[in-house]
């Protein structure tokens, strides 16, 4: 019996791709000198698509792909995706959600700690030679105890907010509704949020609805004593206003998994030393990366299988 054929959009670990080769027939699309002129000639074959939370798949790509039905992406994210558009062409959509909440929650405290007490610019000036008998490293901010401002509650907010407890820290979080039968205090208004927290951790989707939800008004209500933590999408900050803010001390620290353009970091930001920059590794362990990359092939087989996939949209 042939193998299903399978249309890959980027390059996921070699692994991935090797488990993928071995069960499909696949054809990789980031390969292709001309994938557009690849996809004309091709594209009616390919009923099923992989990609990730980093490829999504563009308006241009689906136009030449009519008897597509699923897709299944590595990564919780979907803002790469024409939603809409995959709507009505009733192409379904799977992502790796809760897998990955654990290592993004880890993260996310990692980036906090490392922010307030500056354990990478300590680092640093260690290495650098700078530390002697008469030189200490400057005091930093405590974490224990402190208010931590959640946006995005969803399900790795929930995972931030369980290891904070652990840090005594009481939490509130913003969301566009409450979410019923939550234990943390639902706060309506971001500004008063920004407010009220010394920590204020990024946990939303990105996409249009979130774009720029972080502006100057905001990082001025977080304050000069306040950190942000980003390990959602880029997006979500008006990263301009962030290095401003960050520049002008208007924010005590930042801490960054995610950027606007990434993999660019703007030099500005490089240059600062109250900010944390990370390459967008929040679900980069080993196991983590397994587990999202067994639930898109088991997505795919359910797919095929049955029709439905085990995690969709
Ligand atoms: C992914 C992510 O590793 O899950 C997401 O949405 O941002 C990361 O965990 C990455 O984007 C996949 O390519």
């Amino acid at each position: 019996m042939s193998k299903p054929k399978v249309l890959q959009v980027g390059p996921l670990s070699e692994r991935f791709n090797r488990e993928l080769a071995e069960q499909y027939e696949v054809s990789a699309l980031w390969q292709q000198a001309e994938p557009l002129a690849f996809l004309r000639e091709h594209g009616e074959q390919f009923i099923y698509m992989v990609s990730s939370a980093r490829f999504g798949c563009t308006v241009d790509q689906l136009a030449l792909l009519p008897n597509l039905r699923a897709i299944c992406s590595f990564g919780v994210g979907y803002d790469p995706y024409p939603l809409e558009l995959l709507r009505d062409r009733g192409i379904v959509l799977s992502t790796t959600p809760d897998v990955l909440n654990d290592c993004v929650a880890d993260l996310a405290m990692g980036l906090m700690i490392d922010s307030a007490r500056r354990l990478s610019e300590a680092d640093r000036f260690v290495r650098s030679g700078a530390w002697n008998s008469t030189t200490g490293f400057p005091l930093a901010r405590r974490v224990s105890g402190k208010r931590l401002g959640i946006v995005g509650l969803g399900r790795i907010g929930e995972a931030v907010a369980l290891r904070a407890s652990g840090f005594s820290m009481p939490v509130r979080y913003h969301n566009r509704r409450a979410v019923e039968g939550s234990p943390y205090q639902h706060e309506p208004d971001l500004l008063a949020l920004a407010r009220w927290a010394d920590f204020l951790v990024l946990t939303c989707p990105g996409g249009k609805a979130t774009h720029h939800l972080i502006n100057a008004e905001v990082l001025e209500a977080l304050g000069p004593d306040g950190f942000l933590i980003n390990v959602a999408r880029g997006s979500v900050v008006d990263e301009a206003a962030l290095i401003t803010a960050l520049q002008q001390k208007v924010i005590g620290g930042a801490g960054l998994d995610v950027f606007e353009r990434e993999p660019q970091v703007p030099a500005a930001l490089r240059e600062l030393d109250n900010v944390v920059l990370l390459p967008h590794v929040g679900s980069g362990s080993v196991e983590t990366r397994q587990q999202m990359a067994d639930l898109v092939l088991d997505n795919l087989r359910a797919f095929i299988a049955t029709g439905k996939l085990l995690t969709p949209l």
